[in-house]
């Protein structure tokens, strides 16, 4: 009987069969289990011989199940192991490749820049209210400087002063959130989206802006030219940057300058370096005195500089591009032609340091 149920498992070719088995023998319905059910009707006499030796093939059958089963499991691994091929060497097909856009390429290199200055990069809402986007900044309701941002207004979505909402004409109002947001000392770039109606070969109705700013005690002009030799030396990847600042007006800033940078004519085109020319590559200033105050601040004990660029021209200065519109085109031949990869970024700046 023991031999006949064990020759039977070990018969079993795969572990389908080897269940089959299993429920003949010792399923509800199993000749073993039915073997068990004859106990109860024995005498005691017969049950003293039959009951061990009943319960002894159920173990003997147990084990041979459990025996086979892991024999065939090992078996089906073997032939996986020695049938299917998986070879890890293999190369991955790239798929279709995506590229960074050359202005978050600028903006990524702009954050890093700054880090190393001590900057956090700070955000905020592109539709903004009146008075962070003008008030605050010195350009009362009748000053020039509103008519000359060329704003786009929402018709109908007022503020809490009944004023219409619009669309942040610079990042500056970002900058004012950080003030009444956070205790100074303070040393944030404001890098985003900008947006003017204007629009021909050199504007865009959207544009990317990034702005500076630094508060602290005892800030001067000084702290301001310097940042931003070492911010132009580390971000056009040159020693030989040389900065001009010119005199100029913002209601935002007193004293106010416009930062130019020497050029050089290499190949046909204005490469930053040198001093054969100058082109404007910044504005900056001190900020003024009632921007602090109406950011809660006493003038009398900060003081802070601020800076501004476009971000647009920044990176076709840098990459020598020539059409502003290419920027918004998307039209992907441009993009797969300057595009930066992902996992290889060339031309990140080295940083400050370096
Ligand atoms: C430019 C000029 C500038 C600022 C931006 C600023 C911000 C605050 C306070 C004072 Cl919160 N100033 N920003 C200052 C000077 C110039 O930008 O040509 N931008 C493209």
């Amino acid at each position: 009987m023991t031999g006949e149920w064990v020759a039977r498992i070990e018969a079993a070719r795969d572990l389908q069969s080897l269940e089959l088995e299993r429920v003949a023998a010792l399923g509800k319905q199993g000749a073993i289990t039915g073997l068990l059910k004859t106990l109860g009707g024995m005498t005691p006499e017969e049950r003293q011989v039959e009951g061990p030796r009943i319960h002894s093939l159920r173990e003997t059958v147990t084990e041979a199940i459990a025996a086979r089963k892991s024999a065939l499991e090992t078996a089906e691994l073997d032939r996986k192991l020695a049938t299917e091929t998986l070879d890890m060497s293999l190369p991955v097909s790239a798929g279709e490749q995506g590229s960074i856009h050359p202005v978050s390429q600028v903006m990524d290199e702009l954050a890093e820049i700054f880090a190393d200055l001590g900057f956090s990069v700070a955000t905020g809402p592109e539709i903004e209210d009146d008075w962070h986007n003008f008030t605050a900044l010195n350009i009362p309701e009748s000053h020039p400087a509103r008519a000359m941002h060329d704003t786009f207004y929402f018709g109908a979505d007022k503020d809490g002063d009944g004023k219409r909402m619009l669309l942040r004409t610079h990042t500056s109002p970002v900058q004012i959130r950080a003030m009444q947001a956070q205790k100074p000392p303070l040393r944030i770039i404001a890098p985003g989206r900008t947006y003017r109606s204007d629009s021909d070969a050199t504007h865009t109705p959207m544009f990317h802006q990034v702005e500076g700013l630094v508060i602290d005690r005892g800030i001067h002009l000084g702290h301001l030219k310097w940042t931003l030799e070492t911010f132009l030396k580390a971000f056009f990847e040159r020693d030989d940057i040389v900065l001009r600042l010119r005199p100029s007006y913002f209601p935002f800033t007193e004293p106010s300058a416009e930062v130019d940078v020497g050029y050089t004519i290499e190949n046909g085109r204005r490469v930053v370096g040198g001093s054969d020319g100058w082109m404007e590559v910044l504005g900056s200033g001190m900020v003024h005195p009632r921007v602090l105050e109406a950011c809660g601040l006493d003038p009398n004990e900060w003081q802070g500089f601020a800076f501004g660029s476009g971000i647009d021209r920044l990176a076709m200065l840098k990459y020598g591009m020539d059409d502003l519109r290419a920027f918004f085109d998307g039209d992907l031949r441009w993009l797969r032609h300057y595009g930066f990869s992902s996992l290889d970024v060339p031309t990140l700046s080295g940083g400050v340091g370096a």
